[in-house]
Formats: C-alpha cells, structure tokens, sequence
C-alpha cells in the first residue's frame, strides 16, 4: 500500500506488515447503506488510528484520501461505467483518528473475500455504507477535502461527510427508516435508522457546531 502526501513516512507499506502493525480485535458494528439497508457485521482489524499514528502526518495533514485498487480482470464492476475508476474516498484526520474507524483486515473471523476489499479495506461504521472504501492500494494525506467518488458522480445526493442522519433524506428517499438484512418479511416492520448510525455518544462530538443539513 502507497502512503503519501502530507505524510513524514512516504515509503509503501506491505501487507505482510500491516497484518502486524498492531493486535487484531473482532468488532461487531452496524452497517448501514445510503440505500436502505443494514446489516451487523464481526470484522476483524484494529484502529485506523494505529497505522496513521505510525506514518507520522505532517502538521498540514487535515484529511486522509483513499485509493482502491484497480484491476478489470478480476473487477468485473469496473467494466461498466458506473463511476470514475478508481473508486476513492477520504475522511477528515479526526474522523480517521477516531477508535471507531477500523482498517479491517478480515470478517466473520475469517481473511476478506475478494468481494467485501481484500486485503484491506476501512469500516466507518457511522457513515453510510459507501464511505467504507474496500480494496485499498494507497492513502494520501492532504490538505485540503479529497474527491470522492458517489460526490463526483452526484454531489447533491452524495456529500462527503455522509453521516447516517434520519433526519437528512437522501433527494430520492427517506433515511427515516431501514431494512435490517436477514429480518425481511412482509409482515416484519422496518426498523428506525439511528443518528450516527447508534453510534452518536462516540462521534457526535466530531461534528459540535457544524449543520449536517449543509454537510450531508
Ligand atoms: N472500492 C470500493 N469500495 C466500496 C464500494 C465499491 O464499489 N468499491 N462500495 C461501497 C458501498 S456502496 C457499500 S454499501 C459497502 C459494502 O461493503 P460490502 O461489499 O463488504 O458489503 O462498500 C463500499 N465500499
Ligand atoms: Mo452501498
């Protein structure tokens, strides 16, 4: 993985040593899509914070960009021009140093599948599902807010931040509400999506004085 930007140590890490840059945990977390669903999910990783910490930011960092990888071969995605390839996405630093933000190595106690961002990928568990980039082969800090991809194909559906908010409806639909993968029934009511995705008593303070109407 490529590390560079406003960062002291530029050099590629690999993966063999990111694996044992810091223990691995098992995390339970929520996981909500921008679209409606939700689903809890055991990954395994540790904090985010961990590699960055390690990589030694320079004073200008304020954010951190993402990269994923890209290879049509395997990709098949990537055939069709959903968006611009690579996928990528970022995070403000404090967002990125935030305990909650894991670099996830693995789910269900095992390695990733290729489909859910082997070998490495971000889990933001109070952001929409989107923001948890997968597949990654470089993070870039910047100084200034990173392109993302759903923002560069419809920055009035898609911000950056992308909190789950059920008070901020996506343009096409309520977030008011989701549908919990696995208890899916006609007669199964959906269930009401929480601020910060639940998670408000640990980030809410990440965001004090700011309008999540303005910065969806
Ligand atoms: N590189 C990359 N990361 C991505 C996506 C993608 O298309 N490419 N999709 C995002 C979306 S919309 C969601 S909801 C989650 C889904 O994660 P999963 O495939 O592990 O369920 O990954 C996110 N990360
Ligand atoms: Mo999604």
């Amino acid at each position: 993985m490529a590390i560079d930007g406003e960062v002291k140590n530029r050099k590629p890490i690999d993966i063999e040593d990111l694996l044992k840059l810091a223990p691995m945990e098992e995390r339970v977390y929520r996981m909500r899509c921008v679209e409606g669903w939700s689903m809890v999910i055991p990954w395994v990783g540790y904090s985010l914070a961990e590699l960055i910490k390690r990589v030694e930011p320079t004073a200008k960092a304020k954010y951190v960009a993402f990269t994923t990888a890209t290879q049509p071969e395997s990709m098949i995605g990537l055939r069709l021009p959903v968006l611009e390839w690579p996928y990528v996405e970022g995070l403000r630093m404090d967002e990125a140093m935030h305990p909650l933000a894991l670099l996830g190595f693995g789910l269900y106690g095992e390695v990733l599948p290729n489909q859910n961002g082997a070998p490495v990928r971000i889990v933001v568990p109070w952001k929409y599902g989107f923001k948890s980039i997968k597949s990654i082969v470089r993070i870039t800090f910047m100084e200034t807010m990173p392109k993302t991809s759903w923002n560069i194909a419809a920055a009035s559906e898609y911000g950056f931040y992308s909190n789950v908010n059920p008070a901020v409806d996506h343009p096409r639909w309520s977030q008011a509400t989701e549908r919990r993968i696995g208890e899916d029934s006609f007669f199964q009511p959906k269930r009401k999506t929480l601020m910060f995705n639940g998670y408000a008593d640990q980030v809410a303070g990440l965001y004090t004085g700011m309008d999540l109407k303005k910065f969806y």
